[in-house]
């Protein structure tokens, strides 16, 4: 009975109080063999890596737990106001360098296994990433939460523990295949699974009303087949302040009922199996980062997170508070990371209703006055929606609540526009057609007290476009909040050589000031300065070589042009803009068209969704583009392509500081911001952009001159779209008509005829929605700019610090800072400072 309290007995106060663990190198080293010898049971005949790592990580986790209980008893004792981020993702990446980056240990400890023989950088390198999300939104929300504890704003996390993180891709013969990442295998010493506090997640039965003593409807939720929720914690450290909050991952189990009905029935094997279906639900996470629609196993795991989270916050209050939730709304908040968690609005009015006996408008009251939504996505087919009957089945209770909500708003939007039914078909929570829809991103909305875009432009988009309705009818609702990205993983830890030289220049309150970096905007004039810049960007180039060069036998030159493109592949983004521009450089350099050449060497990477049927032609594409380019003698060291196999966290890492230049070519007005535009920026890349997401706000803070600037603005594609003529602007175009012809004529799929017909086509259809071919020319131009700005070294170097001097704005510290202050209105706590 693992959570069962001491009733006989009561731990006297000597179990829980110990001494403060030593922060220095003799107790630190102490505990690495101790753990090695003992916990682990190791000696010098075993050297495994994965040992070592596994001590060094228990060492610096006791350190970590001992700030966390610390945190946890500040919180507890001040009663101060929360705020929970609720997120399907949590792209964490590796956990232990950050965990010593910001425990200040770093330097000691990297000494401390020097003198023991260990090599510090190869013990990182062995710990698997936690890859517990897609993209941009998950790696957003473990930003988030690393600002919010530097910060020492009391925020948790909330999600989900997946068994299994985002599939690896191998590329065999040019193609994506994916493999089960289970990255769990070998035990994950950060967490700590709290059996305690586990809740009860129902699912199927029935509903049943009946009037209570008070002549009150209720309504009991019944017959229903129930599963358990755990939760992991794992501890989030603030930069060097003694704050480390929580991330809480549920994981779900049987129930153990589950399995005595069956076994007493007499089918043990039955039962046993049963317990499957139970612990299916978190066992991986979904790899697509746009709505894949309908999976009922997608729909339980989000009922999960949002059930267990919202039931968890609850018995604490209660255990503080009581019945009384008349203060709940004043000191809870809890942000939506997208529509995925929002069946939460539903869930915290079932629960506040038919669990504590709420009324309707006391439960509505609190509800919106908790729950704050974020959207991330500009894209309609998009938006999230379940079936109406699939909700009936799963979640019947919540479906009669979700209609209650739809007849109140139905009936403000009626008053407030009498007689437009127009209006009101299309703002209803519930979609009308041949199947009935729940639209979650209204749902979210309605429920909520806050709306917010990622982004400036997405945020502007949003009251303009998607939202437009809601917008009319509540313009106080609505607001933005651009993404920013923490400096400690993205700067610090990933680049520490140019780390290293801006704290010698200008100090190292940059750290947690990210607006600081501005001071080296005027030793962009110092020849000195800048020659040091460079050397230590060409480091990094190399070290990104030396990465490749385990997957890849290609020859790079670092003296060559990174071209740089990260990011989930998919038609909005424009990979196959990218593609034609290398089309068109390797067609130049067969005709000999190379006065002022600049060697460029293009590296790009991304995941396809595994059913994104034309997300994975691209990847074919690009391979085979790449084996034709880099085997042809003729292109030498002038160009190079290379697809980045597996790109994830801890490949961008390495990626982002040897980068010289950032690709972010969506179609204007598709990306809602983009996050890798903020950490190549960080780095000294310069940007090569659309009018898109946070590139504009990139490029306001750098200016113009400072920044590749191509492509039609958000309103000429709209314009566009009603007369848009791929054909003739390839026929009016010498060098986009003779690129078009090279993968027509199959010249890079010589042996695999028509394979890319499905790219040309839709590259080719006048109702491309992406409108690649409209921006090839002035995508050329932007290159040839970038490239006439390389072969001036000085020039080049200049940019690039400047680029990182006006990096500050894009601190997930400045976005946290703004949600608290607009949104969460939350106290920084000192855990030093109390008790
Ligand atoms: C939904 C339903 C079923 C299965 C999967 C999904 C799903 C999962 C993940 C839908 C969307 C996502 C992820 C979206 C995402 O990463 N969006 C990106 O968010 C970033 C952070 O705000 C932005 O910078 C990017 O512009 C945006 O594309």
């Amino acid at each position: 009975m693992p959570n069962k309290r001491f009733t006989k007995s009561q731990p006297k106060s000597s179990i829980t109080t110990l001494p403060k663990l030593g922060m220095d190198k003799i107790h630190l080293e102490e505990d690495f063999k101790r753990y090695y010898g003992h916990r682990l049971g190791r000696d010098e005949h075993c050297c495994s890596l994965n040992y070592a790592y596994e001590a060094l990580s228990l060492a610096i986790s006791d350190r970590l737990v001992e700030r966390w209980k610390k945190t946890y008893n500040a919180y507890k004792e001040t009663d101060c106001k929360r705020a929970y981020y609720l997120s399907m993702e949590f792209l964490m990446g590796r956990t232990l360098s950050n965990a010593m980056l910001n425990l200040g240990i770093n330097n000691l400890v990297e000494k401390a296994m020097y003198d023991l023989g260990l090599d510090l950088e190869e013990l990182i390198e062995s710990e698997p990433d936690a890859g517990l999300g897609n993209g941009g939104l998950g790696r957003l929300a473990a930003c988030f939460i690393d600002s919010c504890a530097t910060l020492q704003l009391p925020v948790t996390g909330y999600g989900l523990r997946y068994e299994y993180g985002m599939f690896s891709q191998i590329i065999i013969n040019g193609e994506q295949v994916e493999k089960p990442d289970h990255w769990l295998r070998n035990g994950n010493i950060w967490e700590i699974e709290r059996l305690e506090y586990k809740q009860r997640i129902k699912f199927g039965g029935r509903t049943e009303s009946h009037i209570d003593e008070h002549g009150n409807k209720r309504v009991c939720w019944v017959d229903t087949h129930d599963v358990l929720a755990v939760p992991f914690d794992t501890p989030v450290p603030g930069y060097r302040n003694g704050t480390v909050n929580t991330l809480r991952l549920w994981k779900a189990t049987a129930t153990e009922e589950f399995d005595l009905d069956d076994f007493n029935a007499g089918d043990y094997a039955e039962a046993v199996a049963a317990k499957n279906t139970a612990e299916n639900i978190t066992m991986v996470l979904y790899p697509n980062d746009a709505n894949e629609n309908g999976k009922a196993l997608r729909l339980k795991q989000q009922y999960v997170l949002a059930s267990a989270s919202l039931q968890d916050v609850i018995e604490t209050w209660v255990g503080r508070h009581g019945n009384d939730f008349s203060e709940f709304a004043e000191k809870n908040c809890f942000q939506l990371n997208d529509t995925h968690p929002s069946i939460a609005v539903a869930e915290l009015m079932r629960l506040l209703m038919d669990i504590h006996g709420l009324t309707w408008d006391e439960a509505w009251s609190i509800t919106s006055k908790t729950m704050a939504y974020t959207n991330h996505t500009l894209l309609p087919e998009a938006l999230e929606k379940w079936s109406v009957n699939l909700f009936r089945q799963m979640l019947p209770r919540l479906l009669e609540i979700i209609f209650d909500i739809n007849a109140h708003f139905l009936a403000e939007v009626s008053s407030r526009w009498p007689g437009d039914l127009d209006r009101l078909r299309r703002m209803s929570l519930i979609e009308e057609g041949h199947e009935q829809q729940v639209r979650m991103a209204y749902l979210a909305i309605v429920g909520s007290f806050s709306v917010n875009g990622v982004a400036e432009l997405h945020s502007k988009l949003l009251q303009q476009g998607l939202f437009r309705d809601f917008y009319e009818l509540w313009p106080e609702k609505f607001n933005n909040k651009t993404n920013g990205v923490t400096p400690r993983r993205w700067l610090a830890s990933c680049n520490p050589e140019l780390s290293e030289l801006i704290t010698q220049t200008i100090g190292d309150g940059w750290l947690t000031d990210l607006t600081l970096l501005k001071k080296l905007e005027s030793h962009a004039d110092d020849k000195a300065f800048r020659k040091r810049w460079f050397e230590v960007k060409q480091k990094a180039k190399q070290r990104l070589i030396n990465y490749k060069k385990l997957e890849h036998d290609i020859d790079i030159n670092a003296n060559a042009l990174f071209d740089v493109q990260v990011k989930r592949i998919h038609e909005y983004k424009r990979q196959l803009l990218n593609v034609l521009h290398v089309v068109h450089l390797y067609d130049r350099i067969k005709r000999g068209d190379t006065a002022q050449w600049t060697n460029r060497c293009v590296l790009i990477g991304g995941k396809a969704a595994p059913g994104y049927y034309m997300a994975k032609k691209i990847i074919k594409l690009i391979n085979n583009v790449a084996n034709v380019i880099n085997n042809d003698p003729d292109i030498g060291d002038k160009l190079k392509l290379i697809f980045l196999p597996n790109y994830r966290v801890s490949a961008m890492e390495i990626i982002c500081p040897g980068a010289d230049l950032s690709e972010q070519i969506s179609t204007a007005g598709k990306e809602a911001s983009g996050t890798g535009n903020m950490k190549f920026m960080m780095n000294g890349a310069l940007t090569i952009g659309t009018l898109d997401g946070a590139n504009i706000e990139i490029r306001e803070e750098v200016g113009d001159e400072n920044f590749f600037l191509f492509g039609l603005t958000e309103e000429q594609v709209e314009a566009m779209r009603h007369h848009y003529d791929p054909a003739s602007i390839v026929n009016g175009d010498e060098d986009l008509r003779r690129t078009m012809l090279l993968l027509e004529c199959g010249h890079f799929n010589q042996f695999e005829p028509g394979i890319f017909d499905p790219i040309l086509a839709s590259l080719k259809s006048p109702h491309d929605p992406w409108m690649t071919i409209a921006d090839f020319r002035s995508y050329v131009e932007a290159q040839n700019r970038a490239e006439a700005a390389y072969q001036d070294k000085e020039r080049w170097t200049r940019m690039s610090i400047v680029n990182c001097a006006n990096s500050g704005k894009f601190s997930t510290d400045r976005t946290i800072a703004e949600y608290n202050d607009e949104i969460w209105r939350l106290t920084p706590i000192d855990p030093e400072k109390q008790g």
